[in-house]
């Protein structure tokens, strides 16, 4: 098969990525990572010394594409469906880039460093990183809940690469500060986001790895 997507079904910006192969049936080659597997984890770092999922290896195109978004721009670019992830405006396509960033860099990462701090051993946990991180993440969420008032998805009525971003992060997010009294809006536009097929399917697709997921 042409597309390879390297992987993990609980991550975040692998779900944002699986939406948007979801949304319009593009077929690819699932390679789950295992980073507690060495060889699963040599053979990934080969690819991608940065070490962080997901890529998509086009075999046909002889390309290696990291970054989430980047990922969900080339294959709106060369592989299109139904779904476009982008408006052909370039005005909407700047705010579209714009909420996409803002869903990962404001939401994803501190909700990241939140959960992830839970991983670390004992005596090293970062207690002010991620006393930062609690503020910045009710800062958007906040953001995200005026935004959201009178909107279906993240640009209007239309299903872009924003609404692939923000429907793992805002998931996760939930999961570390449960928004769904203190934010209708974020929480009714989350609602929407796990209702479509492409986020449902890669929800249902993370369940039997769920126990991976660190508690508080
Ligand atoms: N900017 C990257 C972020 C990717 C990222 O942070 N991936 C996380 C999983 S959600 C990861 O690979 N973590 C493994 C690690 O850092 O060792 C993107 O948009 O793809």
């Amino acid at each position: 098969m042409a597309l390879k997507l390297y992987f993990h079904p609980l991550s975040s910006f692998c779900q944002k990525v699986l939406v948007a192969l979801y949304e319009n049936d593009t077929p690819f080659e699932a390679k789950l990572v295992d980073f507690a597997d060495s060889a699963s984890r040599a053979e990934f770092l080969e690819i991608w010394p940065i070490g962080k999922f997901p890529v998509l290896v086009d075999e046909g195109r002889d390309h290696m594409i990291p970054e989430s978004s980047i990922i969900i721009e080339y294959l709106a670019q060369h592989y299109p469906g139904k779904t476009k992830f982008l408006p052909a405006d370039a005005d909407l396509a700047r705010q579209t880039r714009m909420r996409d960033r803002f869903f990962d860099l404001y939401v994803a990462v501190p909700m990241q460093k939140i959960v992830t701090d839970r991983l670390r051993p004992a005596g090293q946990n970062d207690a002010f990183g991620v006393d930062q991180a609690n503020t910045a993440l009710l800062t958007a969420l906040g953001m995200v809940d005026e935004d959201m008032e009178n909107k279906t998805w993240a640009m209007g009525e239309t299903f872009t690469m924003a609404d692939c971003a923000a429907a793992p992060a805002l998931a996760y997010a939930n999961r570390v500060i449960a928004f769904g009294k203190s934010h209708k809006n974020a929480a009714a536009y989350l609602e929407r986001l796990s209702k479509r097929p492409s986020f449902a399917r890669a929800l249902k697709e993370a369940e039997p790895y769920s126990a991976m997921f660190p508690k508080s």
